[in-house]
């Protein structure tokens, strides 16, 4: 069987100048690698994504799964969801990433059927959703239209549907900003990472990824209707949300 994911050493050499961050093939190669080591967190976050995807699904409804990467919280959510007649939409604008997220789906034989569209989140049509995912990918979506999207997918999903919204985030006080950035860079340094990749990683998702405050983003949740908007999930300036129509 072909290995899941490639070791991440994409900064490790001096770049001159430092691109924007691309999910392109060399990305989509070491993924699962690079988000295992630099979201902390990420493990916890897709596990429970499907326990918490199976508590509030329902049945012959569609489950979304926007941005959704190589697929791991499609897969998470297929491996728990029980009801009958659901399906999995999977969705992102990186050929790249969806490539090598049908490879792992084929290997993977998920229970529930998963569907992949190569589009971009703002142009999809959200319709008899009961849960929908956004995990880590609201923060590459322009600030001015992220309030679109989350209008979108509140009209799309039926009453009690679901949406798990996980972000990076900044903080009110810059100074609590530095501390937790500074312990992210921590985390990268002890997940293996150099100085220079954590610093050249940094510059190409500067331009690329806005991270907004928690509070930020439960205004914007309530302000397109969601009732009931939690966090589940929090470690350093990583979060998640439960945000229930
Ligand atoms: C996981 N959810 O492993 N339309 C569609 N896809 C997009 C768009 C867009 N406008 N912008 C970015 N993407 C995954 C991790 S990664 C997070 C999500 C990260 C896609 C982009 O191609 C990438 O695959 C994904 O969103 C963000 O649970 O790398 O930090």
């Amino acid at each position: 069987m072909k290995q899941l994911s490639d070791h991440d050493s994409l900064y490790l050499e001096p770049r001159q100048p430092v691109g924007d961050f691309q999910f392109d093939a060399d990305v989509a190669r070491v993924f699962p690698d690079m988000i295992r080591r630099s979201v902390p967190g990420y493990p916890v976050i897709v596990a429970l994504l499907g326990i918490l995807a199976a508590r509030h699904v329902q049945p012959h409804t569609l489950c979304y799964d926007l941005g959704c990467s190589l697929g791991a919280a499609s897969l998470s959510m297929a491996r728990h969801i029980q009801q009958p007649g659901c399906r999995i939409v999977g969705v992102d604008n990186s050929s790249a990433m969806l490539q090598r997220c049908r490879e792992i789906l084929g290997q993977s034989r998920p229970r529930a059927p998963v569907d992949l569209m190569c589009a971009d989140v703002l142009q999809v049509n959200i319709e008899r959703a009961s849960v929908v995912v956004l995990n880590f990918t609201l923060q590459f979506i322009d600030c001015t239209r992220r309030i679109e999207l989350l209008a979108n997918i509140h009209q799309g999903l039926v009453p009690g549907g679901a949406l798990i919204l996980s972000e990076k985030i900044t903080f009110a006080d810059p100074r609590q900003t530095e501390r937790f950035t500074h312990l992210h860079h921590a985390f990268k340094g002890a997940e293996g990472y150099s100085d220079l990749e954590i610093s050249q990683k940094r510059t190409a998702l500067e331009r690329v990824l806005y991270p907004e405050t928690i509070e930020t983003h439960l205004e914007r949740l309530r302000a397109v209707g969601f009732s009931s908007c939690d966090v589940w999930f929090q470690c350093l300036n990583f979060m998640s949300i439960l945000a229930l129509k």
